[in-house]
């Protein structure tokens, strides 16, 4: 097999990318360790940056987007026994649509099989060579059989656990930070409890009321690092969440049963560089934020929005864009890394930090929802900082 980008990965990252660089005329082929089934079955994200959804317009791929996803004005802000809202709209103009990750991925999906380009499900052993030269391979089992894809480009859209960084790891520098806790998820088939997000800070510890759509939740409770999803029965979630909201949200929560339960870590990380020779790393394969600021998806698209271009580019002649790729997307990386961390630790519980810790949240908070320059950083931050050109 040959083409001119081998992608690996069929998550959001290098659908997006396969998406973009079709447009752009350019040949990939995806190769992906899973099943499409198994792909549209992790429930992840769901709160897309007006630059996300740009890039899937660009992509082509928006149409369902428009139609159905929310698009949300604020979100609301609870601690100390009330409820805050913050305006994105009225402080910087812009707005995020709520559409799951779910849904992104079927959308993407679906107009790869519309234009009848390749990708490889259910690929085994995959392995990345060569691509300090220029030609670079993509190796693979496929139902036992050895296949090779030479191409021009490795595109690293395998998430964290993925092998391309792997490959590379005497040559990354890591920035970490794991946090002594992670998030409980529970998705649900009921009306979501408040038009808007309501992100909590509470002694008990963080709570987030989210939603798919007019009819379908999600949830999710702060809970310790080795906790496990088993443990927790629908009920006692739901006398949980209860407790950790205001009472008027309390009182409007409607119940029912779990869809999916799940436990996801929390990390701040950071790979740097992200391109080596002719390999290029994108989305969770290169880094991850804590959930808190949902960045993690639009950061994501931002790498691929980036690295689709400057592709394009090299074809047309110029490799500005593959030089630049690197700082280009670290630059945008660390501020949402900054911000997701930052989210964070204002509402969680961190009981290390004991009593003073919890009054600096409080203080932080009380100024947050008082002050309109306070309030415009985290309007800014949470809407998307601006592409660079
Ligand atoms: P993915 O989605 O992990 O996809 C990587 C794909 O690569 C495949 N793969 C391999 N393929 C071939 N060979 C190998 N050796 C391979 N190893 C792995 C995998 O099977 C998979 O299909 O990474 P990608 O594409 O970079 O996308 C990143 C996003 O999925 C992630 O950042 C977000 O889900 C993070 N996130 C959120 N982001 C937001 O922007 N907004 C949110 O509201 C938000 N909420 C969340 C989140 C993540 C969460 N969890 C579960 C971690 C909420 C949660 C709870
Ligand atoms: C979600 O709906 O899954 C979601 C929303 C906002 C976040 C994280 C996750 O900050």
């Amino acid at each position: 097999m040959r083409t001119q980008v081998a992608i690996v990965g069929a998550g959001p990252a290098g659908l997006l990318l396969g998406a973009l660089l079709h447009r752009a005329g350019v040949d990939a082929v995806i190769v992906e360790q899973r099943s499409p089934d198994y792909v549209l079955g992790r429930i992840r994200a769901g709160v897309l940056e007006q630059t996300t959804v740009d890039l899937l317009d660009q992509a082509g791929v928006a149409q369902r987007l428009h139609a159905e996803g929310l698009l949300h004005g604020g979100i609301e802000l609870s601690f100390a026994g009330s409820l805050h809202r913050i305006d994105f709209k009225a402080l910087t103009g812009k707005q995020v649509t709520v559409y799951g990750q779910t849904e992104v991925t079927r959308d993407l999906m679906q107009a790869r099989a519309d234009h009848g380009l390749k990708t490889v499900y259910e690929a085994e052993h995959v392995s990345v060579h060569d691509f300090d030269g220029a030609k670079p391979q993509v190796r693979f089992q496929l139902g036992g059989r050895n296949e090779v894809i030479e191409c021009d480009f490795i595109a690293g859209c395998d998430g964290f656990h993925g092998v391309c960084r792997a490959s590379v790891a005497s040559a990354i520098e890591v920035f970490e930070r794991v946090y002594p806790f992670g998030w409980l998820g529970l998705l649900s088939e009921t009306p979501p409890v408040s038009h808007e997000l309501v992100y909590s800070n509470h002694p008990r510890g963080f709570s987030l009321c989210s939603m798919r759509s007019p009819t379908r939740s999600r949830y999710y409770l702060q809970v310790p690092s080795d906790d496990k999803a088993e443990r927790w029965s629908d009920d006692a979630f739901w006398d949980e969440l209860r407790r950790r909201v205001h009472p008027s949200v309390a009182e409007s929560l409607v119940t029912g049963p779990s869809l999916e339960k799940s436990i996801a870590p929390l990390r701040s990380f950071v790979a740097e560089p992200m391109r080596f020779g002719r390999l290029f790393l994108a989305g969770d394969a290169a880094h991850i934020v804590p959930p808190t600021g949902a960045k993690g998806l639009n950061l994501a698209a931002s790498d691929v929005g980036y690295l689709a271009r400057a592709l394009a580019e090299h074809y047309a002649g110029s490799d500005e864009g593959i030089d630049g790729y690197s700082e280009r997307c670290l630059r945008r990386i660390w501020r949402a890394e900054r911000f997701s961390w930052w989210f964070t630790s204002l509402m969680h519980d961190f009981p290390e930090t004991g009593a003073f810790g919890h009054k600096m949240q409080m203080a932080e908070l009380g100024y947050l929802v008082t002050s309109q320059a306070a309030s415009t950083a985290l309007a800014e931050n949470y809407v998307g900082l601006p592409l660079e050109a």
